[in-house]
């Protein structure tokens, strides 16, 4: 089964593609663009940017959207997790951290899929630490800060470990899930 998730970000069609050979679901990357709403979750996010894609290309579509959320930031980058990325960085991030003794965070992903029957929601979750310094070369944005709770390395030093048990394959696993075992 071949299902189109619109995403600028190939990384994240890599990892989906990981869980869902699984369960013999393919995701076809599609450059298609959506507003991404203002809104503290990420779900609301995921699902009206799955709406909007639908709408537009009358084809059933996946759309994918994650935060990361630090605890002693109150949550902050969250759901605008994007735009600090863009603006600070990783470095800002810790910057940000270098007083605080609490580094606890969570990634949260939730995958938005919507066809003529409407939208759902599948959200996975990972809990972790932010890191002292940044490490590794795999991945991408805020994996080389981020220890999952259990490890030692980062995302960004062990992308197995990543795929493993990441919040992206817990969203993903349950879409596929759903997707094959529905009809
Ligand atoms: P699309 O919205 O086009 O899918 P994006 O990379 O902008 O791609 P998000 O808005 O979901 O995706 O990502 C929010 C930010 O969090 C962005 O800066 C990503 O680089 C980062 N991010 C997302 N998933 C991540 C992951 O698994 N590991 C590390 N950083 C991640």
């Amino acid at each position: 089964m071949r299902i189109l998730f619109a995403t600028s970000n190939h990384h994240k069609v890599m990892e989906a593609n990981e869980v869902g050979k699984n369960f013999g679901v393919e995701f076809s990357q599609l450059m298609e663009r959506y507003p991404e709403i203002r809104d503290e979750d990420v779900s609301r996010v995921a699902e009206a940017g799955a709406k909007f894609v639908f709408e537009k290309i009358q084809k059933p579509v996946v759309v994918e959207d994650t935060g990361l959320f630090i605890e002693a930031l109150n949550g902050f980058p969250g759901s605008y997790s994007a735009f600090v990325f863009k603006k600070i960085g990783n470095q800002g991030i810790l910057q940000l951290l270098k007083e605080k003794e609490n580094r606890n965070a969570r990634f949260i992903s939730a995958v938005g899929y919507c066809d003529s029957d409407g939208v759902r929601i599948f959200q996975g979750l990972v809990e972790g630490s932010i890191a002292r310094e940044a490490k590794g070369g795999a991945g991408f944005g805020y994996d080389p800060i981020f220890i999952p709770e259990g490890q030692s390395e980062t995302f960004a030093q062990d992308p197995e470990m990543k795929n493993g048990i990441s919040h992206r394959r817990r969203a993903f696993e349950k879409f596929c899930r759903w997707v094959i075992g529905r009809k």
